[in-house]
Order: structure tokens, then C-alpha cells, then sequence
């Protein structure tokens, strides 16, 4: 397992700071995020630490892929997989990324504006 102690995700993952968990895969946790955006609004992360989205594709072994189903499939139990949603990988500090443990933002259950802002 790769984690780092002061990572936030990694302590959520490791059970230290509660979270809403909506699904679980061995390699994947989905949880609610603490300021949703959105009627649906949660975040998809592996369970080992990978700070951006190009350490997980360089991750192989089907993580990034892994990663990217169990998104859909929390949309799906959201309900939001057929009347749409956003996923969403802030990268970088001009998109906004704030923590670094790659997430991907399912995002919807209402009316989404392009370009985003
Ligand atoms: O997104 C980081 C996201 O993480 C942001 O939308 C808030 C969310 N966040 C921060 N702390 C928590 C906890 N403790 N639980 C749930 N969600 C949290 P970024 O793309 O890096 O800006």
C-alpha cells in the first residue's frame, strides 16, 4: 500500500477522518465531498497515494481504469449516469487542484454550464 502520513485522502481512506463513503472497490473509495457543488457531488480516488492524474495513468495495472468505473458506477447509484454528469480531474493550481491524491469530481443531479468556469 503507498500512503503518506499527512495526506487527507490517505487518512480518509485509512479510516482517521470520517467521511461519507458511497462505494468501495479493493482499490478505489468514493465519498461525499465536504462542500458539494452539486446535488450529487462526489469524489473518486485510488487507495494508494498518486498525487495527480499523471502519476495514476503511469500507475498501470488498470488503476486509472479502475478508477474511472467505479466513477461511473457511482453516478449510476446516484442516479445521475443517464440524465448526465460531469467528471471532473482538477490538475494543476491554475484548474484549482487543493489536495494532492488524485480525485475525480462526479458531479450532477442539476443543469451544468460549459465552459466551466
Ligand atoms: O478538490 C478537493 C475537494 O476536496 C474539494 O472539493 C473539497 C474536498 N474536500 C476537502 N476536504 C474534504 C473532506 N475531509 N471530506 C470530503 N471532501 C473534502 P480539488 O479538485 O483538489 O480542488
Amino acid at each position: 500500500m503507498v500512503s503518506e502520513a499527512d495526506c487527507l485522502f490517505c487518512r480518509i481512506v485509512a479510516g482517521e477522518i470520517p467521511a461519507k463513503i458511497v462505494h468501495e472497490t479493493d482499490r478505489t473509495v468514493a465519498f461525499r465531498d465536504v462542500d458539494p457543488q452539486a446535488p450529487t457531488h462526489v469524489l473518486v480516488i485510488p487507495r494508494d497515494h498518486h498525487p495527480t492524474v499523471a502519476a495514476l495513468a503511469a500507475a498501470g495495472g488498470g488503476l486509472a481504469e479502475e478508477v474511472l468505473a467505479a466513477a461511473h458506477e457511482v453516478a449510476r447509484l446516484e442516479g445521475v449516469a443517464e440524465t448526465g454528469y460531469r467528471l471532473v480531474f482538477n490538475t494543476g493550481p491554475e484548474a484549482g487542484q487543493t489536495v494532492f491524491h488524485v480525485h475525480g469530481h462526479v458531479i450532477g443531479g442539476r443543469g451544468l454550464n460549459w465552459p466551466p468556469g
